[in-house]
């Protein structure tokens, strides 16, 4: 009898979906996490902030993004750094001198990982003849594997200029990215994942007083999500809006994520489904209480109603 009940509490231990250890990753600094899963494995995708080093010349308060790097887990506790994947210095069009690799996004589609991230242009950069200024764009890196190593192409996607850039790809295969610029906008893919079909459209309905960033779309049950950060009163608080489809109309439908008991500004975001678990991923400021441009990820779970409403997310740190 009791070699029966270790077998079943070891089977219970080893089909209970292991718990995120807060902050995810301890021996640097991370920001805007996108998470996915593939082959089995959790992959994230954050930014990485940084100290200023002695050649920054931008604001001394402001973000320090100088690069990439990619973590894996298969339980959400022990994560592999699999290096810098995209840095500032190996993109053609990227100033090499703006510390702007703000927050990124990877898909994987027709056995090809694309990796999308916003950066300053250079001031000659140009794809298409339509860049006037040092400017926002996003750009598109490729790769075989989820860890690289990533090939970033030689021009940013043409006729996008914005930031935070988030890929949805829907049932039929369509691919569409959605990125903010002041407001929220989004734009069909081709089927190449590099350039847009058509011009980008803003996505209507959702707040347009404060500040509304970091869309993240994903397809539920047939309910579409796109989940924002938005600073309805001092500092960002994470809200969502729901739609039949991926362009929309969208419907504001409520707060994920209050704003942050330590005061970060940001709270950009990702939602994943693994081991038949939904979890929120996020940042917060852990390792750097008095300084909230030194962002760290975490991870928490995330609950829907039957009705395909989110519940609030409490978060944890330990
Ligand atoms: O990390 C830099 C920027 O701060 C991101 O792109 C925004 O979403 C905000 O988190």
């Amino acid at each position: 009898l009791r070699q029966l009940l270790a077998l079943g509490f070891a089977a219970v231990l080893q089909t209970t979906p292991a718990w995120a250890t807060n902050p995810l990753i301890m021996d640097q600094f991370t920001a805007d996490p996108t998470a996915r899963v593939f082959n089995g494995k959790v992959y994230v995708y954050p930014s990485h902030d940084i100290k200023a080093p002695p050649d920054y010349q931008g604001k001394p308060d402001w973000f320090v993004m100088p690069d990439y790097h990619v973590f894996s887990s298969d339980n959400l506790t022990d994560w592999k750094d699999h290096g810098v994947i995209v840095s500032q210095s190996g993109v053609d069009w990227v100033d090499p001198t703006a510390y702007a690799m703000w927050a990124p996004d990877c898909v994987y589609k027709d056995g090809k990982y694309y990796f999308y991230f916003p950066a300053i242009a250079k001031k000659d950069a140009n794809a298409g003849g339509d860049n006037k200024r040092p400017e926002f764009r996003i750009g598109v890196a490729v790769a075989d594997k989820p860890e690289g190593p990533f090939k970033p192409l030689s021009t940013y996607i043409p006729g996008v200029r914005g930031i935070d850039p988030n890929v949805l790809i829907d049932k039929d295969g369509t691919a569409y990215l959605y990125y903010s610029a002041g407001r929220i906008y989004v734009a069909r893919l081709k089927p190449n994942m590099t350039e847009i079909d058509g011009e980008p459209r803003v996505i209507d309905n959702l707040p347009t007083q404060g500040l509304v960033e970091g869309p993240f779309a994903f397809e539920r049950n047939g309910i579409y999500y796109l989940t924002y950060p938005h600073v309805a009163h001092k500092i960002e608080r994470l809200e969502y809006a729901m739609s039949t489809s991926p362009l929309g109309p969208f419907k504001h439908a409520g707060v994920i994520l209050d704003e942050s008991e330590s005061g970060c500004w940001t709270v950009h975001h990702s939602i994943l489904d693994w081991q038949g678990q939904s979890y929120l991923f996020y940042h917060d400021r852990d390792l750097s209480p008095h300084f909230d441009k030194n962002r760290s990820i975490r991870a928490d779970k995330l609950f829907f109603n039957p009705d395909g409403t989110i519940q609030k997310v409490i978060p944890t740190l330990r």
